[in-house]
């Protein structure tokens, strides 16, 4: 594999005006003939190649402007694709080729799923259903014709808009799709299959009428309401926000359920994976609902940022994937509780982006060499990327945010565009100068801000003295510094927030750093204060301030930022672990301070407090964020003192737990509302808590509400707090889950998943024995993710099993799955990258397994990059 660099990055010669496309769907092979106009860019004189890429393809022929053309003479195949060797200035070409979309394992480019054709291109799936320039900066107006046989699929589907129809010899049927949008390769689609689909209605602001429609396979029809309101609120919240109507008389989501991914924003047919479609109490939790609405969201916000303007190349996937990250955001934030949402979203970022970020896999946002495009779709892009879309909100205000919106999308629709192209627009439009901003998009690495506070008792002033340092990572050694809002309050001993006054002028509380140090000083400030830092998580770094006990526990109770109430809790656990492991380290018998006990107690019962807080609140810092935080991490200790921690709370607070438990359990008619679910998610986490006690009367608990549940939700908690008890309970419990959803795929695979994440000993040989069970498939992206990754990623005390059988085991599904789906292996391969943030028998165990895979013959770009970069 060879890297491909952002520097080397020229125009496209040729740009494609139409490009018309025929698929004759077949039982063994498919043929498609693609008729492109091309013109050359009159910069370029003479006769010159024209390069199309191509992958797996069989050709059949070529025709330049109806004359067929020579190999060899007229034109060259290479390893990459095809290459017209004197191309004129403008010229139609046609070419034929043969594709296997029913050996197609890597589900990329035409695949077939339960039977179904269907598509995915994005990044580079095109280039394996025909030679083209398969490239976002070459847009064209795609037409679709499909051919197939009318018995086995009745419904034929592209982008845009059906515009004739009809029937052929041999029982075959055929439909032709205009898109009046010039588009990227990326972004076609087609489906072919024997579906039914949901209609709906949406009348957008300016008054005209959208089909909306919903397809699956028959058995999957009734669960897509949610799915389809979800689109509906959708539509809306982008008129009302930023003011973009949908801009096709239809608009078609298909669920399948073999994809690689979550879904994709393919322009007027989405496809999507149907985990993040089907809904129903009985099957999807709480937070699967939330799921389906944002990602129902986020690709619908892809029609105006990434498909109306689209991305140059794909260093620049952050344009379009940070961007819509942030407005899915902004779309649940509105629409549920913003805090909740900010805390999910953060600890999400902390626990893997961070990770990433300080990993051999590191990269900036906008990264300036790949081997994979593949693997570039990660933590990073999405997330940090919607962080930095949102430090422009948080210095220019929404209006101003919106103003810049604006000019992007008035300056640019149309067109293939850079991430300086979105700073400019952003900057011009508020008169503001962000150039170091751009900062953000080149450098790779968590940026530490470390704040210490000096009081002057006799000026009345204080001062916030920061120090910004961004680690080393693979692309540079030395950073510059960045430009970080930091947004801060100062609490008075009541807990109110004094008034702020910078050097005596009024202050909105957002301290821009730009240096490597810097000071502000505060003014007219009558007592030492409490500093609250990084409200709101104003930027993407880690805060670093020497707070002692009772000054967390002091912003627990009072700071006027939920985000940063929720993240004194977290720093507090943080120092408990960090002092019980070097305890565990001595032999020193561990405890657990009782004002720790009590601050908790306090967000317990605070019965003032929304309930999905205090829910949040409690559920402490995963032991993978331990492990990040606290290196060289030896999981098996950590394991030890976070259940120490979990049941010493729950022994001391036992009453309080039951309590609430008791007092949430019985809510009547399942609602998905946020203020219901906060109340099963806070019963749930007590519910947990109670799991830790060693009493038999536990699993009789949580059989009953396993039994009681009429709601997927409140089952599977009771159901994850017995897999980590050995009990007869638990065994008639996974049992009866088994019978009762064994013909529902996306429910089996929380029953895989579950059993995964399970402390209980043997849960590896547990996995092992699961990966023979008839519903398992490995070729079937979810179960992988769902039995493989939950045991790699969510149970870290078992995956670093110290005598190294949980990465060995790993190791080995990745070499299965690099043969047949080389995106998923690469995926799978990423829990054993980070080997150097653990202590040295683990370390070298990791190692051992990296090497493994990396001499293995034949091994995919996607996996070689990954490996060989953390082995570097
Ligand atoms: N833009 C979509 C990305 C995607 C994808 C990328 C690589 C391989 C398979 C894929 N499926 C979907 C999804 C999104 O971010 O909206
Ligand atoms: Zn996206």
């Amino acid at each position: 594999p060879h890297t491909i660099y952002l520097k080397d990055y020229t125009p496209p010669v040729y740009q494609v005006e139409t490009l018309n496309l025929k698929f004759e769907l077949g039982d063994e092979f498919t043929v498609v003939t693609s008729t492109a106009h091309y013109q050359r860019d009159p910069s370029h004189l003479g006769n010159t190649l024209l390069e199309l890429d191509g992958e797996d393809l069989e050709l059949i022929s070529v025709q330049l402007d109806g004359r067929y053309l020579q190999v060899n003479q007229d034109y060259r195949l290479t390893p990459e694709g095809l290459q017209i060797l004197t191309m004129p200035a403008q010229g139609s070409l046609e070419i034929v080729t043969r594709i296997y979309p029913q050996k197609n394992t890597a589900l990329e480019g035409l695949y077939q799923s339960s039977g179904n054709f269907c598509t995915q291109c994005e990044a580079q799936g095109f280039r394996k259903i025909t030679y083209y320039q398969d490239r976002p900066d070459v847009m064209t107006l795609f037409t679709t014709d499909i051919i197939a046989e009318r018995a086995k699929y009745p419904v034929l589907l592209s982008n845009g808009n059906l515009v004739a129809a009809g029937e052929l010899e041999e029982g075959k049927h055929w439909a032709r799709w205009l898109d009046p949008y010039r588009k990227p390769a990326y972004l076609f689609a087609l489906v072919a299959g024997h579906l039914k689909h949901v209609e709906d209605f949406y009348t957008t602001g300016s008054g005209r009428k959208v089909t909306l429609r919903i397809y699956t396979e028959p058995h999957n029809i009734s669960k897509c309401e949610h799915a389809m309101q979800s689109l509906k609120r959708a539509m809306r919240w982008d008129e009302q926000r930023f003011g973009l109507e949908y801009d096709l008389d239809i608009y078609m989501i298909v669920a399948v359920d073999d994809f690689n991914m979550g879904a994709m924003e393919n322009k007027g047919l989405n496809i999507f994976n149907s985990k993040l479609v089907f809904a129903s109490p009985e099957t999807a939790t709480d937070q699967d609902y939330i799921n389906i609405e944002s990602v129902i969201g986020h690709e619908y916000f892809h029609n105006w940022t990434g498909n109306r303007i689209t991305c140059r190349d794909w260093f620049q996937l952050s344009l379009k994937e940070g961007l819509t990250v942030f407005r899915d955001q902004e779309f649940t934030a509105d629409l549920h509780s913003p805090a909740v949402k900010r805390i999910e979203d953060v600890r999400m970022l902390r626990t893997f982006q961070f990770t990433e970020d300080a990993s051999p896999m590191a990269h900036p946002i906008r990264p300036a060499s790949y081997m994979e495009i593949n693997n570039f779709y990660t933590m990073t892009v999405y997330e940090k990327g919607a962080e930095v879309v949102r430090l422009y909100q948080t210095l220019l205000g929404r209006a101003g945010f919106r103003q810049g919106m604006d000019l992007y999308f008035a300056r640019h629709d149309g067109q293939a565009v850079t991430t300086e192209d979105f700073l400019a627009a952003m900057a011009d439009a508020n008169q503001a100068d962000l150039k170091q901003l751009q900062r953000w998009y080149d450098q790779a690495g968590t940026p530490e801000v470390k704040v210490t506070m000096t009081y002057d008792a006799t000026a009345q002033t204080c001062r916030l003295h920061c120090v910004q340092s961004i680690p080393a990572t693979p692309e540079s050694q030395h950073k510059q510094p960045q430009l970080i809002p930091l947004q801060v309050g100062l609490l008075r001993e009541t807990g109110a927030d004094l008034a702020l006054y910078l050097e005596d002028q009024p202050c909105d509380g957002i301290l821009q750093l730009t240096q490597a140090e810097q000071s502000f000083r505060f003014t007219q400030v009558p007592e030492q204060p409490v500093p609250s830092l990084l409200r709101n998580f104003s930027a993407p770094v880690r805060l670093v301030y020497p707070y002692t006990e009772a000054e967390l526990i002091f912003l627990m109770k009072h700071d006027s930022d939920a985000f940063n109430r929720w993240d004194a809790g977290q720093r507090l656990a943080m120092r408990a672990f960090e002092s019980l492991l070097l305890d565990l380290k001595q032999g020193i018998p561990l405890g657990l301070s009782h004002e720790c006990v009590c601050a908790w107690q306090v967000v317990l019962t605070d019965e003032n407090l929304d309930p999905a807080l205090r829910a949040e609140a409690l559920s402490l810092p995963s032991e993978t964020d331990i492990a990040e935080q606290l290196r060289p991490a030896d999981p098996a200790a950590i394991h030890q003192v976070r259940e120490f921690v979990l049941t010493t709370l729950a022994k001391a607070l036992r009453l309080d737990f039951e309590i609430i438990f008791y007092r949430l359990q019985h809510q009547g008619v399942y609602q998905i509302d946020a203020a219901s679910m906060g109340k099963r998610r806070l019963k749930n986490v007590c519910l947990a808590y109670l799991g830790h006690l060693d009493d038999q009367a536990v699993p009789a608990l949580c059989a009953e509400q396993y039994a009681q549940a009429n709601n997927m939700t409140d089952a599977l908690a009771a159901l994850a707090v017995l897999v980590d008890i050995d009990c007869p309970e638990r065994v008639a419990a996974l049992q009866h889950f088994h019978d009762r959803w064994q013909h529902d795929p996306l429910v089996m695979d929380k029953w895989f998943a579950l059993q995964a994440s399970s402390s209980l000993p043997n849960t590896l040989q547990q996995v092992q024995q699961l990966l023979e069970h008839p519903l398992f498939d490995m070729r079937n992206p979810n179960k992988v993710r769902a039995l493989i990754g939950s045991f790699a990623l969510r149970n870290p005390w078992h995956f670093h099993a110290a005598d190294g059988s949980g990465y060995a085991f790993l190791a080995e599904r990745v070499l299965w799955l690099n043969e047949r789906n080389p995106q998923v292996a690469a995926r799978m391969v990423r829990p054993l990258i980070n080997w150097r943030h653990y202590e040295s028998g683990r370390a070298q165990l990791m190692r051992g397994q990296l090497e493994r895979i990396q001499a293995h013959q034949g091994l995919s770009a996607d996996v070689y990059e990954i490996v060989s970069k953390s082995l570097a």
